[in-house]
């Protein structure tokens, strides 16, 4: 057996189109990984510490996201790319406009992957619906969470020390599960 023999790697069973949406994915999840980082560095700077937790916790799950992506296109025998991440933007004008950002970052991943669950349908491609359901779920979860964010601080207000109530409040959120839908598929 000649031991100088490369390893001949066998064709992705990604089609191609595919593969691009996931890289793509897994630029828009290490984005929103940094971009969460940069509302908790401006959270802390406020004082805001719950929030400044909530957000660096949430920073490290798309990381998370991110890995699953890579790791399931390298399982496919497909590349998945590093992505290049532009300057993150750390201006906010309040602690409301952190939380819509956040909501509205989390309802844009969810269409993105409506779109990759979409274009699997057109080629038949049911293995990688099968690891998106996941992430469709995961989403559900996301959202709730975010529109939850904005929802306790318009209930509680920023009167009277409300803020502080509120990101007492924001916090906790990780320690709950708060859907009510069945258990992730995977
Ligand atoms: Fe990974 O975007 Fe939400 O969770």
């Amino acid at each position: 057996m000649n031991t100088n023999t490369s390893v001949i790697r066998l064709k992705s069973s990604l089609q191609e189109s595919i593969a691009e949406l996931l890289n793509g994915q897994i630029g828009m999840e290490a984005r929103s990984s940094f971009s969460y980082l940069g509302m908790s560095s401006w959270c802390y700077t406020q004082g805001l510490n719950g929030s400044g937790d909530f957000f660096k916790k949430q920073s490290g799950e798309e990381r998370g996201h991110m890995l699953r992506i890579f790791d399931y296109m390298v399982d496919a025998g497909a590349q998945p790319l590093v992505p290049e991440i532009k300057k993150v933007d750390q201006h906010y004008e309040g602690l409301r406009d952190v939380l819509v950002k956040a909501l509205e970052q989390e309802i844009a991943i969810t269409h993105s992957f409506n779109n990759i669950v979409d274009n699997c349908h057109k080629i038949k491609d049911y293995v990688t619906i099968k690891f998106l359901q996941w992430f469709l779920e995961e989403q559900l979860e996301e959202e709730q969470q975010a529109r939850r964010c904005v929802e306790l601080f318009d209930l509680i207000g920023t009167e009277d020390g409300g803020l502080f109530r509120i990101d007492k409040e924001i916090i906790r959120l990780k320690a709950e599960d708060m859907t009510k839908h069945v258990p992730k598929t995977m």
